[in-house]
């Protein structure tokens, strides 16, 4: 049976081709589902991809992820900078996590600079915009091939 990779989107990402398209790009979430979903079979997994603008939702898909994927890709948004709820969910995944971002938050205001994502993570991936999370799917399928 493939293994499942979670890809888990936090909140305001369902606006992703509908507004600020010089700094997210014009792909939508669904065109990302179907890119990243592509990949993925072209390397055997199988995604179960989800976007949440509730936090608690993220952490109830966090403890699903524990039981249920092999591996994560995960964009939580602004989350990504205030979340410890999220962190402790994440921290409770025995399992290889991938961060991406479509915008290089590094180059961004400073309060975007703090991840509390990128010490569980075993890759991240910032400033390439939607191809950011085909690359994440083949760096997932490579850990995960080892
Ligand atoms: O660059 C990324 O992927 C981010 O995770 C996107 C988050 C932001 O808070 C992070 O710092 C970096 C924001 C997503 C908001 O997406 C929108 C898309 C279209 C219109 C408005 C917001």
């Amino acid at each position: 049976m493939s293994k499942l990779i979670y890809v888990l989107n936090g909140p305001n990402l369902n606006l992703l081709g509908q507004r600020e398209p010089e700094i997210y790009g014009t792909t939508t979430l669904a065109d990302i589902e179907r890119m990243v979903g592509d990949r993925a079979s072209s390397h055997g997994l199988k995604i179960s991809f989800h976007q949440s603008n509730h936090e608690g939702e993220l952490v109830d898909l966090c403890h699903q992820a524990r039981e249920k994927a092999a591996g994560l890709i995960v964009n939580l948004g602004a989350f990504t900078h205030t979340s410890i709820a999220i962190f402790d969910a994440l921290s409770a995944v025995d399992k290889p996590i991938i961060e991406v971002h479509l915008s290089n938050i590094y180059a961004r205001e400073s309060f975007r600079h703090k991840s509390y994502v990128s010490p569980l993570a075993r890759g991240v991936i910032c400033g390439l915009g939607a191809q950011g999370y085909q690359l994440a799917m083949d760096g997932m399928a490579e850990i995960l091939s080892k």
